[in-house]
Parts: C-alpha cells; structure tokens; sequence
C-alpha cells in the first residue's frame, strides 16, 4: 500500500525525523456530524494535536488516492459533502481507489492507511463494535478485525454505546487486542464517562500508557491497543436519559429498515434529535480531548 499513499509534505518530514504525528478519522466528518459542525471539529482537532505538539495527519480518499494528511480544501471537501462520501472500511478500499471516488475512512480504514505510513497513534470517538442484537444479524464492525491486525494504539471514549458494550469487549479479548483504561477501572459508554465492563488494565498517566505501547512493540504483538479515555466530567450526559434516547433510536432504526454500515450514522442522528443536540456536543467534545491525550501519547513515543 506505502506507494499509494499521499503523504503531506510535513506528514513526511515529521515521520522521517521521527518526530510525533497522531492520524485522525474521516468517517466522522462524512457521516458523524452534520455541516458545519464537522468542518468545525474537524479543524479543531488538528489544532488540538498541534498544540499538544504533534503533527495531525487527517486520512481520506480524495478522487482515489489516500491522502495522508489533508489540507485545508481537503477536510472542506469531505465535511461538505458529508454523507454522499462513501464510508470506507477495509472492504470498500479497492472500489474506492479503482473508481477513482472520495472516501471517508472508518476507524478501520484509517488503521490500514496509518500503519502503512508508519503512524502509530490515531484518535477518534468511539470504535465500532458488536451491536446489539448481533447473534441474529451479524453485525460486528471490521474495526475490531482492523484492531487485530493493524499495529496502531486507537484513543477512543471507549465503543460508541448504540452498541453491546460488553460482547465488544469480550470480541476484543478473543483477538487479542488489549484494552488500556486512561484514569479509569471501567470501559467507558461513549458519551457516558464508565460503563458497567471492568477493565483490568489501566494507566494513570501519560507516561504509564507509552509504556504500554512501547512493550506492545516490543513484544512484537501483532495488532493495535485500544486506548479508552473517559469523556470529560464537564461534557458528560446522564447516563438514564441517553439510555432512553438509544432504546427509541433503535427502535426507530427496526422500523425504518436501516441496517449494515448505514446503521451507525443513522443512530448518532437520530440521538442528537432525541436530545436536542446534547449528543452532538458531547461528541465533539470526545473526540478533542481524544485527539488532545493521542497528542501526548505521541509525543512521550517519540521521546523514548
Ligand atoms: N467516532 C465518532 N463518530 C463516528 C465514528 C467514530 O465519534 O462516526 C465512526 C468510526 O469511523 C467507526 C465507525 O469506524 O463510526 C463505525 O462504523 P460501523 O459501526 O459501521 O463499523
Ligand atoms: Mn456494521
């Protein structure tokens, strides 16, 4: 893959000096928040990382290619297009290039497009996951096969809680993906800071948690790390009203026949008209301090 990738000139210089880059998702500007807000949030997060002192390497497929590290028409052009960009995991990569389209990649897709950059630390909100009601549909999110696979430490707010939290983390277990909770004994439920599933590994700080990445490498351990950090106390939603807002938004999933990688998108939007918008500013605040904690994560790698 190295040789289709499109890398920004100071995605390139970083990576060769060795110097922090932190990778950020795409399918969350196409399909997980709406316009403007995720042309917002998208450049909030670069500026996040920066400030943090790494550099952000936001991944898409523009008219075929991987870029690795958009600019600023770029991210314009995939928050603008929002959802008629195509939702790219590890299946639709080949059709996306071979067509020549733009793509918006999932935590999946940008695992691949990361590793194959040398990136080893990337932020989003909420990996994917099994979903509920998964023994009968199938429906468990390439994103845990990508985590088996791919060898990138994902800060995430733990997997987005539309899903069943606790057969994701038992998903995980089984391939062999490790779970670091940041300050916390209790995987947390997205826009909820824990939630019921105790996690058995967990660091304290920033260091604690490089030098868990660092013996991952080590090791040679195939695959990545998922990183679960907590949302902000201060953006936090109270976990019963959200609760209620899920159990209506997948009814309203059942009934309107939406299914496969239609599903996700349609939940979070639907969660943010069942609370006014609550979950849509939670969500953003998620990803920033994801983005924010991946920074420091990088830059204590690459201190090493
Ligand atoms: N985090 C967010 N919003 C999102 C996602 C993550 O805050 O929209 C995306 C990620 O790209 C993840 C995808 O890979 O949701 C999961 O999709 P699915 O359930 O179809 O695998
Ligand atoms: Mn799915």
């Amino acid at each position: 893959m190295r040789e289709l990738l499109q890398l920004a000139p100071e995605v390139a210089q970083a990576l060769a000096a060795g110097r922090p880059v932190v990778a950020l998702e795409s399918t969350l500007i196409g399909h997980g928040l709406p316009w403007p807000r995720n042309l917002e949030t998208a450049r909030r997060l670069e500026r996040t990382v920066r400030r943090a002192g790494a550099v952000p390497a936001t991944v898409a497929i523009l008219d075929g290619e991987l870029v690795v590290g958009l600019d600023g028409a770029g991210l314009e052009r995939i928050a603008r297009a929002g959802p008629r960009v195509v939702k790219v995991s590890r299946r639709d990569l080949a059709w996306v290039v071979a067509r020549r389209l733009d793509g918006a990649t999932t935590v999946a897709g940008t695992m691949m497009i990361a590793a194959a950059a040398g990136i080893g630390v990337f932020a989003t909100g909420g990996i994917g996951g099994v979903h509920r009601g998964a023994g009968t549909s199938f429906d468990v999110s390439a994103d845990l096969e990508e985590l088996a696979r791919s060898p990138v430490a994902v800060v995430c707010a733990g997997a987005k809680s539309i899903l069943d939290l606790g057969a994701t983390l038992e998903a995980l277990e089984t391939r062999g993906v490790p779970v670091i909770g940041y300050r916390t004994g209790r995987f947390p439920a997205f826009y909820v800071r824990a939630s019921e599933h105790p996690l058995e590994h967990r660091a304290g700080d920033v260091r604690d948690l490089a030098a868990v990445v660092r013996s991952h490498r080590r090791l040679g351990l195939a695959g990545g790390l998922v990183i679960a950090n907590p949302i902000p106390q201060e953006h936090a939603l109270d976990p019963e009203p959200v609760a209620a807002a899920i159990e209506r938004a997948l009814a309203d999933a059942a009934r309107d026949g939406v299914a496969g990688k239609a599903l996700t998108p349609y939940l979070l939007r639907r969660l943010e008209e069942l609370t006014g918008g609550a979950t849509l500013d939670a969500n953003a605040a998620l990803v920033e301090a994801n983005a924010r904690l991946a920074a420091e994560l990088a830059v204590a790698l690459a201190d090493a």
